[in-house]
């Protein structure tokens, strides 16, 4: 028997990548596209990647926004909130700024959305630098229960996570796009209803008239 999603067209989502400078964005980001570990570091303007992956036999393409996180770049920050599906937070294990940063960034996307429910993730990288950690598992935790967004701790040098924490923000996205997909086809489905009902009544009006 066919699954519910067999015949459901490829869907394509815009993926906003953001946190503090520094935190590991790129590296994330370059890992999850093109497999590769970046060990220089170079502050990012912008950039984006196109990718595709199959969620749960779902194919998904992803554009996904790798935003600067140095305050300079900063400027162009509502202008992704406002067309992203979805956030990934990062903040690095190793910074309690980084993390501290990220109430900020989701008040902001909330704001420019006004929207509770938008798909996000929160992710704790460096997670190889255990020895350095200055953020608490528990108090990333417990953000993330606040929020109701996952958190996964991460690694872009060891590629931990990295596939878990994009593929976690997919399936929210998906999720959320069925949701309103059903709401859509209630409406059509209700209108083309309303539709039959308002035919069907002024068919009775012409026979009616037709007896006088
Ligand atoms: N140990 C460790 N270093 C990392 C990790 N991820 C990134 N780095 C290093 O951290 C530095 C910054 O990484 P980027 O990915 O460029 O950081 P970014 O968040 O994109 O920074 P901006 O573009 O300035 O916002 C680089 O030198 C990386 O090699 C990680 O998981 N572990
Ligand atoms: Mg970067």
């Amino acid at each position: 028997m066919p699954s519910k999603y067999s015949y459901q067209p490829c869907r394509e989502f815009n993926v906003v990548v953001l946190g503090a400078g520094g935190v590991g964005k790129s590296c994330l980001t370059a890992q999850f596209v093109h497999n590769e570990w970046i060990e220089s570091y170079d502050p990012t303007i912008e950039d984006s990647y196109r990718t595709q992956i199959s969620v749960d036999g779902r194919q998904v393409v992803l554009e996904i926004l790798d935003t600067a996180g140095t305050e300079q770049f900063v400027a162009m920050r509502d202008l992704y909130m406002k067309t992203g599906h979805g956030f990934m937070l990062v903040f690095s294990i190793s910074s309690r700024t980084s993390f501290d940063e990220l109430q900020t960034l989701r008040d902001d996307i909330i704001r420019i959305r006004d929207d509770e429910k938008i798909p996000i993730v929160i992710v704790g990288n460096k997670a190889d630098l255990e020895d350095q950690r200055a953020v608490d598992r528990a108090k990333a935790f417990a953000l993330s229960q606040r929020w109701d967004a996952p958190y996964y701790e991460a690694s872009a040098r060891t590629r931990t996570n990295v596939d878990e924490a994009f593929t976690d923000l997919c399936r929210q996205m998906l999720r959320r796009d069925d949701s309103e997909e059903e709401a859509r086809e209630e409406i059509l489905a209700q209108r083309a209803e309303n539709l039959a009902a308002k035919r069907r009544r002024r068919r009775k009006r012409k026979e009616k008239c037709a007896i006088l």
